[in-house]
């Protein structure tokens, strides 16, 4: 089988990857390692910049974020037992972010692929990228037991943080890594968001908790939790009082409470890899680099670098021009370690570390009551929540 690009991934990158090449009449090909409904069961990201909502209008996939998103103008945190709203529309000139979930964003970009027939190849086992130091790369890969190889122009290794893109190339890559010592438990659950306009973060004493949505009917809520904590030692009912507490009284009276449809424990890590592009292999999204989710941008970067990848690819099939992808890693990973950094920042900000100091407590207490009352301070956060210009 021959392809224009071989995507390795049915993730978010390598969807919208393959959405944006169709477009512009680019043939890709899709290998995945798991099966399309495991895809749709992972319940991650939920907050979309408006970079990310415009890039699913122009792959011709927005009218499910158009019909079913919440647009939100502001943020608040809550810490020493009060609410303080952050206007994060009125500090960045009008701009806002759009609440509609990873899972319902996999899906429409799944629905548009199948619609225009293109081809992706799900539960492809042991898929190696070959050959990308050359002219005429290669995938093999194992399907229904039988060897396969996919010729093509370029790999795009759109993989996630344990998938083989970046393994393929692991003696040329320099990683940047630090692991927190907590995780974030989270839970789904059919019952109305307790704040429906903003997304509400919490910093206490008992640690850090997230409350969101993915629609006026479904809230996502997350607590701070220690990395050895299994989900079955989190019964519901332990769960919604532990939300409570790391609350305010008002949300806490106000927060509705029903039987979970999803519980799992996420590990927080910030991690890059550099360069992300090896001749012709190219690494998007979690492949290249992760964020905690606290900023709310692992989603985001990934459609940041597929709008880069796909745009270089258009310019050299259109105009054989290479400069675009001789530049896709610098120019990604510049706006990447901003966002690494503004996660790290918040991040740091909103937890409760479990070897902090009382120093270093009286200081992050002193910088949040800052951020609050300094329009700065607010500003700065503001505009790194919406994301930063491209
Ligand atoms: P994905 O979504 O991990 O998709 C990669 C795809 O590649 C497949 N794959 C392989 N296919 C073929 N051969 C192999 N050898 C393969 N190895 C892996 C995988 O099965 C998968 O389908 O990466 P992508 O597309 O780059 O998308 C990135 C986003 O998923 C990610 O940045 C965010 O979800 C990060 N993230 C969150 N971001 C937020 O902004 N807010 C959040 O609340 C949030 N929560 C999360 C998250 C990531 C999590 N992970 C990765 C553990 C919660 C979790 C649990
Ligand atoms: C989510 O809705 O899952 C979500 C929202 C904001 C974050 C992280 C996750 O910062």
């Amino acid at each position: 089988m021959r392809t224009q690009v071989a995507i390795i991934g049915a993730g978010p990158s390598g969807l919208l990857l393959g959405q944006l090449l169709h477009q512009a009449g680019i043939d890709n090909v899709i290998l995945e390692r798991q099966s399309g409904d495991y895809v749709l069961g992972r319940i991650r990201a939920g907050i979309l910049e408006q970079v990310t909502v415009d890039l699913l209008r122009e792959a011709g996939v927005g009218a499910g974020v158009a019909a079913g998103g919440t647009v939100h103008h502001s943020i608040e945190l809550v810490f020493g037992g009060a609410r303080h709203p952050i206007d994060v529309h009125g500090l960045t000139g009008g701009r806002v972010v759009t609440a509609y979930g990873q899972t319902e964003v996999t899906h429409d970009l799944m629905q548009a692929r199948r619609a225009a027939g293109l081809a992706t190849v799900y539960e492809a086992a042991d898929v190696t990228p070959l050959d990308f130091d050359g002219d005429r790369p290669r995938v093999s890969y194992r399907k229904d037991g039988s060897a396969h190889v996919l010729e093509c122009d370029f790999i795009a290794g759109c993989d996630g943080f344990h998938g083989v893109s970046r393994k393929a190339v692991k003696e040329h890559v320099s990683e940047y890594e630090k692991v927190y010592p907590f995780g974030w438990l989270g839970v789904l659950a059919d019952v109305p968001p307790v704040s429906p306009h903003a997304i509400v973060y919490g910093n206490s004493e008992r640690g850090f908790s997230l409350c969101s949505m993915r629609s006026l009917t479904r809230s996502r809520y997350y607590v701070q939790c220690p990395l050895d904590d299994k989900v079955d030692d989190w019964s519901d009912q332990r769960f919604w009082d532990e939300l409570r507490r790391r609350l305010d009284p008002d949300l806490a009276g106000r927060i509705v409470t029903g039987p979970s449809i999803e519980k799992s424990i996420a590990p927080l890590r910030s991690f890059v890899a550099e360069p992300m592009r090896f001749g012709r292999l190219f690494l998007a999204g979690d492949a290249a680099h992760i964020v905690p989710p606290t900023g709310a941008k692992g989603l985001n970067l990934a459609a940041t670098d597929v709008k880069y990848l796909s745009s270089a690819m258009i310019e050299f099939f259109s105009e054989r021009s290479p400069a675009g992808i001789d530049h896709y890693s610098q120019v990604c990973l510049k706006r990447v370690w901003k966002a690494e950094r503004f996660s790290w920042w918040l991040t740091s900000l909103m937890h409760r570390f479990p070897d902090t100091d009382g120093f270093a407590q009286k200081v992050q207490e002193a910088e949040l009551d800052y951020l609050v009352h300094s329009k700065a301070a607010s500003t700065a956060l503001a505009e790194n929540y919406v994301g930063l210009p491209l």
